[in-house]
């Protein structure tokens, strides 16, 4: 069928149709990828997540030039944080004696405020930047269809497959992907573009997803993406 791919995948192989299929790049953002970032204080392995940003630059060149939809998300507050779930300031709170959340959201850190938009940290790294014509979902919480307009977005495009890449694998990757499951959508998970804080929740976050014929989706490596698209 012109316009529409397969590729291996597991729990079997992902059939999607091009002209309906968005790119989702997950949190891309220096705070959770460079040095003195949010992640960096929450004590994440910054190696691996910047082993996902050329896996991601070549599936989201592959994808600009078969002219798939392109979906970035920052997770990020207002400046004034009103619209910061409590649960994570409460949550990511510097506890007495507790070191390693020296900082907690809004706390100014060496990239500007942790987690707030417009600071530098904030922002998308530089090897990822958005084009003008691609979307960027700005959302307050994990996931990125809590308190975002991504769902209306995307119907209004049409969309029903998700490739999703992106940062942490664990945490808004895989929220992203079990919310559009519950919304209906078919997603896979790109495993080279994607990166968790520690090697043990990639492998188990990946291996939830696609377990049981499917719970939440699919899993699939990068190769076949590019092959497919080319
Ligand atoms: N903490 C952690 O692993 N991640 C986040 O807080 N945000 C994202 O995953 N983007």
């Amino acid at each position: 069928q012109p316009g529409v791919l397969t590729i291996e995948a597991k729990p079997y192989p992902f059939t999607f149709p091009l002209k309906s299929t968005a790119l989702l790049v997950i949190d891309m953002q220096r705070d959770f990828i460079l040095p003195g970032g949010f992640g960096d204080i929450q004590g994440g392995n910054l190696e691996a997540v910047q082993a996902s940003i050329a896996p991601t630059k070549a599936l989201l060149q592959a994808c600009r030039n078969a002219g798939v939809h392109i979906f970035h998300t920052r997770e990020g507050q207002v400046p004034s944080l009103a619209d910061c779930p409590s649960s994570k300031l409460i949550r990511q709170a510097a506890a007495p004696g507790n070191s390693q959340h020296f900082k907690v959201i809004g706390d100014k850190g060496e990239m500007g405020r942790l987690l707030v938009r417009g600071e530098y940290g904030h922002d998308i790294v530089d090897e990822l930047q958005p084009l003008p014509s691609e979307v960027v979902i700005d959302k307050p919480g994990k996931g990125s269809f809590w308190n975002t307009p991504i769902l209306h977005k995307l119907k209004a495009q049409g969309i029903t497959h998700l490739l999703v890449s992106g940062v942490t694998t664990e945490c808004c990757f895989s929220t992203t992907i079990r919310e559009a499951n519950d919304r209906g959508f078919e997603a896979v998970g790109i495993v080279e573009s994607t990166a968790g804080y520690n090697p043990s929740f990639k492998t188990a976050s990946l291996d939830m997803l696609s377990w049981s014929q499917g719970l939440f989706g699919f899993v699939a490596n990068l190769g076949p993406v590019l092959d497919a698209l080319a």
